[in-house]
Protein backbone atom coordinates (compact mmCIF):
# COMPACT_ATOMS: atom_id res chain seq x y z
CA UNK A 1 0.00 0.00 0.00
CA UNK A 2 1.42 3.60 -0.88
CA UNK A 3 1.78 5.82 2.29
CA UNK A 4 -1.43 7.58 3.74
CA UNK A 5 -1.61 10.83 4.89
CA UNK A 6 -2.98 12.13 8.03
CA UNK A 7 -5.68 14.06 6.18
CA UNK A 8 -6.94 10.58 4.06
CA UNK A 9 -6.73 8.82 7.56
CA UNK A 10 -8.81 11.23 9.33
CA UNK A 11 -11.36 11.74 6.23
CA UNK A 12 -11.81 7.90 6.15
CA UNK A 13 -12.62 8.07 9.76
CA UNK A 14 -15.33 10.54 9.32
CA UNK A 15 -16.72 8.03 5.94
CA UNK A 16 -16.71 5.43 8.30
CA UNK A 17 -17.91 6.58 11.36
CA UNK A 18 -19.79 9.71 10.86
CA UNK A 19 -17.84 11.43 13.78
CA UNK A 20 -14.97 13.36 14.47
CA UNK A 21 -11.89 11.29 15.63
CA UNK A 22 -10.96 12.42 19.10
CA UNK A 23 -7.54 11.34 18.99
CA UNK A 24 -4.55 9.66 16.93
CA UNK A 25 -1.82 7.13 18.58
CA UNK A 26 1.16 6.45 16.55
CA UNK A 27 3.17 3.30 17.63
CA UNK A 28 6.42 2.82 16.00
CA UNK A 29 7.76 -1.21 15.37
CA UNK A 30 10.75 -2.10 16.64
CA UNK A 31 14.18 -3.87 14.84
CA UNK A 32 16.10 -5.73 17.90
CA UNK A 33 19.87 -5.48 17.37
CA UNK A 34 20.94 -8.65 19.75
CA UNK A 35 19.40 -10.57 22.59
CA UNK A 36 16.86 -12.80 21.05
CA UNK A 37 14.36 -15.66 22.76
CA UNK A 38 15.84 -14.15 26.60
CA UNK A 39 13.24 -11.46 27.00
CA UNK A 40 10.92 -14.59 28.85
CA UNK A 41 13.69 -15.42 30.57
CA UNK A 42 13.81 -11.89 32.17
CA UNK A 43 17.08 -11.07 30.54
CA UNK A 44 18.59 -7.70 29.05
CA UNK A 45 17.81 -7.21 25.18
CA UNK A 46 19.33 -4.55 22.85
CA UNK A 47 16.32 -2.75 20.53
CA UNK A 48 15.58 0.43 18.41
CA UNK A 49 12.41 1.43 17.19
CA UNK A 50 11.85 2.01 13.72
CA UNK A 51 10.24 4.67 11.66
CA UNK A 52 7.63 2.43 9.92
CA UNK A 53 4.82 2.43 12.89
CA UNK A 54 0.88 1.81 13.23
CA UNK A 55 -1.66 4.59 13.47
CA UNK A 56 -5.24 4.30 14.99
CA UNK A 57 -7.83 7.24 15.38
CA UNK A 58 -9.80 6.65 18.02
CA UNK A 59 -13.65 8.20 19.51
CA UNK A 60 -16.25 7.36 21.89
CA UNK A 61 -19.32 6.68 19.97
CA UNK A 62 -22.66 6.83 21.02
CA UNK A 63 -23.79 3.80 19.73
CA UNK A 64 -22.87 1.25 22.39
CA UNK A 65 -20.55 -0.90 20.08
CA UNK A 66 -17.26 -1.40 20.21
CA UNK A 67 -15.77 -1.31 16.23
CA UNK A 68 -12.55 -1.57 14.84
CA UNK A 69 -11.86 -0.81 11.27
CA UNK A 70 -9.03 -0.78 8.93
CA UNK A 71 -7.47 1.78 6.06
CA UNK A 72 -6.15 -1.70 4.37
CA UNK A 73 -9.22 -3.44 3.04
CA UNK A 74 -7.46 -6.91 3.40
CA UNK A 75 -8.28 -7.01 7.14
CA UNK A 76 -12.26 -6.74 7.93
CA UNK A 77 -14.03 -4.81 10.00
CA UNK A 78 -14.79 -6.14 13.41
CA UNK A 79 -17.56 -4.84 15.55
CA UNK A 80 -19.28 -6.11 19.20
CA UNK A 81 -21.81 -4.93 21.10
CA UNK A 82 -21.17 -4.12 24.53
CA UNK A 83 -20.24 -5.47 27.41
CA UNK A 84 -17.81 -7.40 25.05
CA UNK A 85 -17.76 -11.17 27.21
CA UNK A 86 -13.94 -11.01 25.25
CA UNK A 87 -11.56 -12.85 27.43
CA UNK A 88 -8.67 -14.06 24.96
CA UNK A 89 -8.46 -15.61 21.86
CA UNK A 90 -5.96 -18.99 20.33
CA UNK A 91 -6.03 -18.14 16.61
CA UNK A 92 -5.54 -14.22 16.75
CA UNK A 93 -7.15 -12.40 14.07
CA UNK A 94 -6.17 -8.24 13.98
CA UNK A 95 -8.93 -7.73 15.79
CA UNK A 96 -8.03 -9.86 18.70
CA UNK A 97 -4.49 -7.58 19.17
CA UNK A 98 -6.56 -4.43 19.91
CA UNK A 99 -8.40 -6.10 22.05
CA UNK A 100 -5.78 -6.98 24.19
CA UNK A 101 -4.53 -3.63 24.61
CA UNK A 102 -8.46 -2.34 25.54
CA UNK A 103 -8.86 -5.48 27.82
CA UNK A 104 -5.57 -4.35 29.83
CA UNK A 105 -6.68 -0.86 29.97
CA UNK A 106 -10.30 -1.30 31.37
CA UNK A 107 -9.42 -3.73 33.95
CA UNK A 108 -6.52 -1.60 34.82
CA UNK A 109 -9.04 1.69 35.29
CA UNK A 110 -11.82 -0.71 36.34
CA UNK A 111 -13.48 1.13 34.05
CA UNK A 112 -17.31 0.44 32.54
CA UNK A 113 -16.98 -0.75 28.43
CA UNK A 114 -18.25 2.22 26.54
CA UNK A 115 -18.68 2.02 22.94
CA UNK A 116 -15.42 2.84 20.71
CA UNK A 117 -15.01 3.38 16.87
CA UNK A 118 -11.29 2.82 16.18
CA UNK A 119 -9.59 3.08 12.69
CA UNK A 120 -6.20 1.50 11.97
CA UNK A 121 -3.33 1.69 9.70
CA UNK A 122 0.10 0.27 9.95
CA UNK A 123 2.92 0.46 7.56
CA UNK A 124 5.42 -2.25 9.36
CA UNK A 125 5.32 -5.38 7.54
CA UNK A 126 2.91 -7.90 9.57
CA UNK A 127 5.18 -11.40 11.27
CA UNK A 128 7.85 -10.44 10.09
CA UNK A 129 9.46 -9.73 13.41
CA UNK A 130 9.69 -6.29 13.61
CA UNK A 131 6.68 -6.65 15.89
CA UNK A 132 3.77 -4.79 14.27
CA UNK A 133 1.43 -7.49 16.95
CA UNK A 134 2.51 -5.40 20.31
CA UNK A 135 2.51 -2.11 18.12
CA UNK A 136 -1.24 -3.28 17.64
CA UNK A 137 -1.71 -3.73 21.38
CA UNK A 138 0.08 -0.98 22.52
CA UNK A 139 -1.69 1.57 20.07
CA UNK A 140 -5.18 0.07 21.49
CA UNK A 141 -4.32 0.39 24.93
CA UNK A 142 -2.75 3.70 24.79
CA UNK A 143 -6.24 4.97 22.45
CA UNK A 144 -8.76 3.71 25.15
CA UNK A 145 -6.75 5.25 28.20
CA UNK A 146 -6.82 8.28 26.32
CA UNK A 147 -10.83 8.17 26.13
CA UNK A 148 -10.83 7.38 29.83
CA UNK A 149 -8.49 10.29 31.23
CA UNK A 150 -7.76 13.73 30.59
CA UNK A 151 -4.18 15.33 29.11
CA UNK A 152 -0.90 13.64 29.07
CA UNK A 153 -1.84 9.62 29.81
CA UNK A 154 1.96 9.67 31.23
CA UNK A 155 1.48 11.51 34.25
CA UNK A 156 -1.28 9.17 34.85
CA UNK A 157 0.82 5.98 34.30
CA UNK A 158 4.49 5.88 33.51
CA UNK A 159 5.95 4.09 30.19
CA UNK A 160 7.63 1.98 31.99
CA UNK A 161 4.52 0.48 33.43
CA UNK A 162 2.14 1.06 30.82
CA UNK A 163 4.38 -0.75 28.75
CA UNK A 164 4.71 -3.52 31.13
CA UNK A 165 0.84 -3.35 31.11
CA UNK A 166 0.68 -3.78 27.41
CA UNK A 167 3.42 -6.88 28.02
CA UNK A 168 0.95 -8.55 30.05
CA UNK A 169 -2.13 -7.90 27.93
CA UNK A 170 -0.43 -9.56 24.42
CA UNK A 171 -0.50 -13.14 26.01
CA UNK A 172 -4.13 -13.18 25.82
CA UNK A 173 -3.56 -14.25 22.15
CA UNK A 174 -2.06 -17.15 23.41
CA UNK A 175 1.82 -16.42 22.91
CA UNK A 176 3.65 -16.86 26.15
CA UNK A 177 5.75 -13.52 25.26
CA UNK A 178 8.26 -11.65 26.87
CA UNK A 179 8.19 -7.67 27.28
CA UNK A 180 10.79 -6.54 25.00
CA UNK A 181 8.60 -5.45 21.87
CA UNK A 182 6.32 -3.62 23.76
CA UNK A 183 8.83 -1.95 25.86
CA UNK A 184 11.12 -0.92 22.80
CA UNK A 185 7.87 0.80 21.09
CA UNK A 186 6.78 2.51 24.52
CA UNK A 187 10.06 3.98 26.00
CA UNK A 188 11.98 4.55 22.97
CA UNK A 189 13.87 7.65 22.25
CA UNK A 190 14.51 9.26 18.74
CA UNK A 191 18.44 8.70 18.18
CA UNK A 192 19.17 6.50 20.32
CA UNK A 193 18.66 2.30 20.82
CA UNK A 194 17.79 0.83 24.21
CA UNK A 195 19.35 -1.65 26.53
CA UNK A 196 16.12 -3.22 28.10
CA UNK A 197 15.93 -4.81 31.37
CA UNK A 198 12.97 -6.61 33.47
CA UNK A 199 11.72 -7.46 36.62
CA UNK A 200 11.30 -4.35 37.14
CA UNK A 201 11.40 -2.62 33.83
CA UNK A 202 14.31 -0.18 32.89
CA UNK A 203 15.95 1.36 29.87
CA UNK A 204 18.99 3.00 29.18
CA UNK A 205 19.41 4.75 26.42
CA UNK A 206 22.71 4.16 24.25
CA UNK A 207 24.41 6.00 21.29
CA UNK A 208 25.23 3.82 18.56
CA UNK A 209 28.58 4.26 16.82
CA UNK A 210 28.08 7.21 14.00
CA UNK A 211 29.91 4.71 11.21
CA UNK A 212 27.41 1.48 12.55
CA UNK A 213 24.87 1.34 9.53
CA UNK A 214 21.80 -1.07 10.40
CA UNK A 215 19.74 -2.49 7.34
CA UNK A 216 16.70 -3.98 7.91
CA UNK A 217 16.20 -6.62 4.88
CA UNK A 218 12.90 -8.90 4.51
CA UNK A 219 13.58 -12.53 3.92
CA UNK A 220 10.48 -12.78 1.84
CA UNK A 221 8.98 -15.44 4.34
CA UNK A 222 6.61 -14.66 7.20
CA UNK A 223 5.38 -16.60 10.18
CA UNK A 224 2.49 -15.71 11.78
CA UNK A 225 3.09 -16.76 15.46
CA UNK A 226 0.14 -16.80 17.21
CA UNK A 227 -0.68 -19.21 14.56
CA UNK A 228 2.06 -21.89 15.23
CA UNK A 229 3.37 -23.39 18.34
CA UNK A 230 7.09 -23.07 17.91
CA UNK A 231 7.34 -20.17 20.27
CA UNK A 232 5.69 -21.61 23.22
CA UNK A 233 7.40 -24.69 22.58
CA UNK A 234 11.16 -22.75 23.02
CA UNK A 235 9.42 -20.79 26.34
CA UNK A 236 8.40 -24.19 28.10
CA UNK A 237 11.50 -26.26 27.39
CA UNK A 238 13.38 -23.32 29.30
CA UNK A 239 11.34 -23.17 31.79
CA UNK A 240 11.80 -27.42 31.91
CA UNK A 241 15.63 -26.74 31.66
CA UNK A 242 15.12 -24.08 34.87
CA UNK A 243 13.34 -26.47 36.74
CA UNK A 244 16.17 -29.08 36.01
CA UNK A 245 18.66 -26.14 37.36
CA UNK A 246 16.56 -25.50 40.29
CA UNK A 247 16.90 -28.95 41.70
CA UNK A 248 20.39 -29.25 41.04
CA UNK A 249 21.58 -26.10 42.75
CA UNK A 250 18.61 -26.91 45.68
CA UNK A 251 16.70 -23.32 45.11
CA UNK A 252 13.51 -23.26 46.24
CA UNK A 253 12.44 -20.01 44.42
CA UNK A 254 8.70 -20.49 42.41
CA UNK A 255 10.49 -18.44 39.68
CA UNK A 256 11.63 -20.71 36.20
CA UNK A 257 13.14 -17.57 34.30
CA UNK A 258 16.93 -18.44 33.56
CA UNK A 259 18.23 -15.61 35.13
CA UNK A 260 16.72 -15.75 38.38
CA UNK A 261 18.16 -19.15 38.54
CA UNK A 262 21.29 -18.07 37.51
CA UNK A 263 21.15 -14.85 39.63
CA UNK A 264 20.11 -17.10 42.87
CA UNK A 265 23.05 -20.17 42.07
CA UNK A 266 25.54 -17.43 41.73
CA UNK A 267 27.45 -19.02 38.44
CA UNK A 268 28.90 -17.18 35.93
CA UNK A 269 27.67 -16.85 32.14
CA UNK A 270 30.63 -19.38 31.75
CA UNK A 271 30.05 -21.51 34.59
CA UNK A 272 26.08 -21.93 34.29
CA UNK A 273 27.28 -22.65 30.46
CA UNK A 274 29.65 -25.69 31.53
CA UNK A 275 27.12 -26.88 34.25
CA UNK A 276 24.38 -27.10 31.11
CA UNK A 277 26.93 -29.32 28.89
CA UNK A 278 27.43 -31.75 31.90
CA UNK A 279 23.84 -31.95 33.36
CA UNK A 280 20.92 -30.88 30.94
CA UNK A 281 19.53 -33.74 28.85
CA UNK A 282 19.71 -32.91 25.09
CA UNK A 283 16.25 -33.99 24.47
CA UNK A 284 13.43 -36.10 26.09
CA UNK A 285 9.91 -36.97 25.99
CA UNK A 286 7.29 -35.68 28.03
CA UNK A 287 7.46 -39.33 30.31
CA UNK A 288 11.25 -38.88 30.72
CA UNK A 289 10.70 -35.37 32.17
CA UNK A 290 8.28 -36.49 34.41
CA UNK A 291 10.32 -39.26 35.48
CA UNK A 292 13.55 -36.73 35.96
CA UNK A 293 11.39 -33.87 37.54
CA UNK A 294 8.33 -35.43 38.57
CA UNK A 295 4.83 -34.41 37.28
CA UNK A 296 4.07 -31.42 39.91
CA UNK A 297 7.59 -29.55 38.59
CA UNK A 298 6.90 -30.11 34.80
CA UNK A 299 2.59 -29.08 35.12
CA UNK A 300 4.06 -25.61 36.73
CA UNK A 301 5.81 -25.23 33.23
CA UNK A 302 2.54 -25.92 30.98
CA UNK A 303 -0.51 -23.72 30.24
CA UNK A 304 -3.57 -24.84 29.37
CA UNK A 305 -2.55 -24.47 25.42
CA UNK A 306 1.23 -25.85 25.66
CA UNK A 307 -0.33 -29.05 27.78
CA UNK A 308 -0.41 -31.08 24.30
CA UNK A 309 3.87 -30.78 23.75
CA UNK A 310 5.29 -34.43 24.10
CA UNK A 311 8.87 -33.41 23.22
CA UNK A 312 11.51 -30.84 24.55
CA UNK A 313 14.82 -29.94 23.38
CA UNK A 314 16.63 -28.97 26.56
CA UNK A 315 20.46 -28.95 26.27
CA UNK A 316 20.82 -26.30 23.09
CA UNK A 317 18.47 -24.33 23.96
CA UNK A 318 19.41 -23.63 27.37
CA UNK A 319 22.98 -23.25 25.54
CA UNK A 320 21.11 -20.58 23.37
CA UNK A 321 19.81 -18.58 26.20
CA UNK A 322 22.81 -18.29 28.56
CA UNK A 323 25.30 -17.26 25.64
CA UNK A 324 22.30 -15.03 24.42
CA UNK A 325 22.27 -13.28 27.25
CA UNK A 326 25.63 -12.81 27.91
CA UNK A 327 26.63 -11.93 24.19
CA UNK A 328 24.03 -8.95 24.99
CA UNK A 329 26.25 -7.52 27.59
CA UNK A 330 29.06 -7.85 25.23
CA UNK A 331 27.25 -6.21 22.72
CA UNK A 332 26.92 -3.01 25.01
CA UNK A 333 30.61 -3.13 26.13
CA UNK A 334 32.20 -3.41 22.46
CA UNK A 335 29.14 -0.55 21.72
CA UNK A 336 30.05 2.04 24.05
CA UNK A 337 33.49 1.69 23.21
CA UNK A 338 32.40 2.05 19.09
CA UNK A 339 34.38 -1.07 18.31
CA UNK A 340 31.80 -2.18 15.92
CA UNK A 341 33.88 -5.21 14.48
CA UNK A 342 33.15 -6.77 17.89
CA UNK A 343 29.38 -5.97 17.16
CA UNK A 344 29.43 -7.63 13.87
CA UNK A 345 31.45 -11.11 15.53
CA UNK A 346 28.48 -10.82 18.34
CA UNK A 347 25.70 -10.29 15.92
CA UNK A 348 26.75 -13.18 14.06
CA UNK A 349 27.29 -15.60 16.89
CA UNK A 350 23.75 -14.67 17.93
CA UNK A 351 22.68 -15.77 14.75
CA UNK A 352 24.06 -18.72 14.36
CA UNK A 353 23.17 -19.90 18.26
CA UNK A 354 19.64 -18.92 16.77
CA UNK A 355 19.60 -20.96 13.81
CA UNK A 356 21.61 -24.04 15.16
CA UNK A 357 20.70 -24.39 19.22
CA UNK A 358 17.35 -22.64 19.22
CA UNK A 359 16.18 -23.70 15.69
CA UNK A 360 14.21 -20.38 15.05
CA UNK A 361 15.64 -19.68 11.30
CA UNK A 362 15.13 -20.88 8.07
CA UNK A 363 16.83 -21.00 4.72
CA UNK A 364 16.12 -17.75 3.85
CA UNK A 365 16.87 -15.95 6.79
CA UNK A 366 20.35 -17.98 6.84
CA UNK A 367 20.59 -17.04 2.54
CA UNK A 368 20.22 -13.54 3.49
CA UNK A 369 22.77 -13.75 6.42
CA UNK A 370 25.14 -15.05 4.23
CA UNK A 371 24.83 -12.77 0.99
CA UNK A 372 25.28 -9.69 3.25
CA UNK A 373 28.51 -10.96 4.74
CA UNK A 374 29.70 -11.59 1.22
CA UNK A 375 29.40 -8.11 0.16
CA UNK A 376 31.47 -6.82 3.22
CA UNK A 377 28.44 -6.71 6.18
CA UNK A 378 29.99 -7.17 9.76
CA UNK A 379 27.11 -8.87 10.99
CA UNK A 380 23.81 -10.40 10.29
CA UNK A 381 21.31 -11.87 11.97
CA UNK A 382 17.79 -12.54 11.82
CA UNK A 383 15.50 -9.85 14.07
CA UNK A 384 12.61 -11.08 16.41
CA UNK A 385 11.17 -14.08 16.52
CA UNK A 386 12.63 -15.83 13.88
CA UNK A 387 11.57 -19.10 11.35
CA UNK A 388 10.48 -15.83 9.07
CA UNK A 389 10.52 -12.21 8.34
CA UNK A 390 13.60 -9.97 8.18
CA UNK A 391 17.10 -9.83 9.36
CA UNK A 392 19.31 -7.16 10.72
CA UNK A 393 22.62 -6.12 8.95
CA UNK A 394 25.52 -4.38 10.47
CA UNK A 395 27.32 -2.30 7.60
CA UNK A 396 30.22 0.40 8.26
CA UNK A 397 28.96 3.13 6.98
CA UNK A 398 31.77 3.43 3.95
CA UNK A 399 30.92 0.05 3.11
CA UNK A 400 27.22 0.69 2.32
CA UNK A 401 28.31 1.44 -1.42
CA UNK A 402 29.06 -2.28 -1.65
CA UNK A 403 24.98 -3.63 -0.94
CA UNK A 404 23.41 -0.64 -3.11
CA UNK A 405 22.30 -3.89 -5.54
CA UNK A 406 21.15 -6.10 -2.74
CA UNK A 407 17.25 -6.47 -1.64
CA UNK A 408 16.61 -4.45 1.35
CA UNK A 409 13.39 -3.33 3.24
CA UNK A 410 15.39 -0.15 5.32
CA UNK A 411 18.41 1.66 6.62
CA UNK A 412 17.00 1.78 10.45
CA UNK A 413 17.97 4.64 12.30
CA UNK A 414 16.35 4.79 15.70
CA UNK A 415 12.46 5.99 16.31
CA UNK A 416 10.52 7.69 18.96
CA UNK A 417 8.53 5.69 20.77
CA UNK A 418 4.44 5.75 21.25
CA UNK A 419 2.66 9.23 21.16
CA UNK A 420 -0.67 10.55 21.06
CA UNK A 421 -2.12 13.69 19.34
CA UNK A 422 -5.50 14.95 20.91
CA UNK A 423 -7.85 16.89 17.80
P1 LIG B 1 5.20 -9.55 14.25
O1 LIG B 1 4.80 -9.03 15.59
O2 LIG B 1 6.59 -10.08 14.24
O3 LIG B 1 4.97 -8.59 13.15
P2 LIG B 1 3.12 -11.50 14.75
O4 LIG B 1 2.87 -12.82 14.12
O5 LIG B 1 3.37 -11.45 16.21
O6 LIG B 1 4.30 -10.83 13.94
O7 LIG B 1 1.87 -10.55 14.46
C1 LIG B 1 1.35 -10.36 13.15
C2 LIG B 1 -0.14 -10.12 13.21
O8 LIG B 1 -0.41 -8.76 13.59
C3 LIG B 1 -0.81 -10.23 11.83
O9 LIG B 1 -1.17 -11.59 11.55
C4 LIG B 1 -2.06 -9.37 12.02
O10 LIG B 1 -3.09 -10.07 12.71
C5 LIG B 1 -1.56 -8.27 12.94
N1 LIG B 1 -1.19 -7.06 12.15
C6 LIG B 1 0.03 -6.58 11.88
N2 LIG B 1 -0.03 -5.44 11.13
C7 LIG B 1 -1.34 -5.19 10.93
C8 LIG B 1 -2.09 -4.16 10.26
N3 LIG B 1 -1.48 -3.15 9.62
N4 LIG B 1 -3.42 -4.24 10.28
C9 LIG B 1 -4.05 -5.25 10.92
N5 LIG B 1 -3.42 -6.22 11.57
C10 LIG B 1 -2.08 -6.22 11.59
P1 LIG C 1 8.02 -10.83 17.31
O1 LIG C 1 8.61 -11.74 16.34
O2 LIG C 1 8.27 -9.43 16.91
O3 LIG C 1 6.55 -11.06 17.51
C1 LIG C 1 8.75 -12.04 19.68
C2 LIG C 1 8.27 -11.70 21.10
C3 LIG C 1 9.35 -11.05 21.97
C4 LIG C 1 10.66 -11.81 21.91
C5 LIG C 1 11.04 -12.09 20.44
C6 LIG C 1 12.26 -12.96 20.33
C7 LIG C 1 5.90 -11.13 21.29
C8 LIG C 1 4.94 -10.04 21.49
N1 LIG C 1 7.16 -10.78 21.08
O4 LIG C 1 8.78 -10.97 18.79
O5 LIG C 1 8.87 -10.95 23.31
O6 LIG C 1 10.63 -12.97 22.69
O7 LIG C 1 9.99 -12.73 19.73
O8 LIG C 1 13.37 -12.34 20.90
O9 LIG C 1 5.54 -12.29 21.32
MG1 LIG D 1 4.57 -10.14 17.39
Amino acid sequence: MNAVTDEQLHEQFVKTYGIEPEIRVTCPGRVNLIGEHIDYHDYGVFPMAIDASTVILAARNSTNNIVFSNFDPKYSSWESPIPCPWQGSSSPKWSDYLLCGWKGILDFEKSEQFGISFLLYGTIPPSSGLSSSSSLVCVSALATLCLIVQGDPFQHISRENFAHLCAKSEPLIGTLSGGMDQAAEVLASEGTALRIDFNPLRSKNIELPENAVFVVVHSNTELNKGATSHYNERVIEGRIVAQILKREFSLSTPSFRLKDIQTLSGKSFEEILKIVEEIIPEELTKDQVIELIGNDKLEECLTENTRKFTNFKLRSRARHVFSEAHRVELFESACESKDIKQMGVLMNASHRSCAIDYECSCEELDAICELYTKHGALGARLTGAGWGGCAVVLMAADDVANIEKLPSLFVSKPGQGIRVHRF
